[in-house]
């Protein structure tokens, strides 16, 4: 379920231990939500909707138990096949959770992806907590209102009021995810973080600072893969990677003026990079044209979303 390094490991009674998938349409904060209730950023983060695009984990322990969070990408109507791709990594991690985080965005009504993401887990048989995210920023004397709302989506095991960015409720959300956790050994060895892969967590945080530069429609059609990865000497890592675009006139936009754009996309993911190993990065970006590749069933499977 989790790759090679997934194990139990041997642990004192009363001792809780799950999967938790966290749920819901794009932008309502649930990779915010991962990396708050991990302390780490394993997730990248923008504004901007469809974000994720694999399952990520995130590891929570404290003294009750361990839980392995599954961040998911957003729940949406598939219009490429890029958005099947991502419906189906989601789906996926349905099947093997404990308790099923049913993430909303409480600054707004329910949007019609949060009643496609409530459909498709309504008849699973799982424990569902609902999580209304963003109370920092909602309307206070209207939040019942639209809590009533959203709970009218799914049979709900309980919930709790959030603020992922501002941590209001935290504590609240695990005591209540402990009490729904069976009682099982630890599933990775104490202080793992994730289970990423560091090529794919390179990548990440390189497509976040293109989607933090750009703007529009070219987002959705960026994708990066890392070509290499390798240690030079104690001090540098090397890396090469190729942040791919859908058409000639994107390409232009991200490579900027004098190749200005993709110099800051790269100091930037540099920064990331180095503080995510703790090592200087030598790294070495290229800019490709790939046409409709979101579309291209091919394409997506070199990229690594297959
Ligand atoms: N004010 C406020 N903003 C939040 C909160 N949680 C998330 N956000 C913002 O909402 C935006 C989307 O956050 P993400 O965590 O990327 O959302 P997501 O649900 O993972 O989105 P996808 O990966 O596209 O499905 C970002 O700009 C976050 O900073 C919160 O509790 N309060
Ligand atoms: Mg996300």
């Amino acid at each position: 379920m989790l790759g090679n390094s997934l194990m139990t490991v041997e642990t004192k009674g009363n001792y809780k231990s799950g999967f938790v998938t966290i749920w819901g349409r794009p932008n309502v904060g649930k990779s915010t939500l991962l990396n708050m209730l991990i302390g780490e950023k394993v997730a990248i983060v923008t504004p901007r909707p469809q974000t994720t695009r694999n399952r990520i984990s995130g590891i929570c322990e404290t003294e009750e138990g361990q839980i392995v969070f599954l961040d998911t990408p957003g729940i949406l109507k598939p219009k490429q096949k890029l958005d099947e791709y991502l419906v189906k990594s989601a789906r996926s991690c349905l099947r093997d959770a404990d308790v099923v985080l049913f993430v909303v965005d409480g600054t707004t009504t329910p949007h019609s992806d949060d009643k496609r993401a409530a459909k498709l887990i309504r008849n699973i048989d799982k424990d569902v907590l609902l999580v209304v995210n963003k109370i920092d920023i909602a309307d206070i004397p209207n939040l019942d209102a639209i809590i009533a709302e959203y709970k009218k989506l799914g049979n709900f095991k309980g919930g709790v009021a959030v603020s992922a960015v501002t941590q209001i409720n935290i504590p609240i959300l695990i005591k209540k995810i402990f009490e729904l956790m069976p009682e099982n050994s630890a599933y990775y060895p104490e202080g793992t973080v994730t289970d990423q892969q560091d090529k794919l967590a390179i990548a990440e945080l390189i497509r976040e600072q293109v989607l933090l530069s750009v703007r529009q429609e070219i987002p959705h059609g960026v994708a990066v893969v890392v070509k290499e990865f390798e240690s030079r000497n104690d001090e540098l890592d090397y890396i090469s990677a190729n942040i791919y675009v859908e058409k000639q006139g994107h390409k232009l936009i991200v490579v900027g003026g004098n190749g200005r754009m993709l110099k800051e996309i790269g100091r930037k993911s540099r920064e990331g990079i180095e503080g995510l190993f703790g090592k200087k990065v030598y790294l070495d970006l290229w800019v490709k044209v790939s046409k409709n590749w979101r579309k291209d069933e091919a394409a997506l499977t070199r990229f690594g979303y297959k």
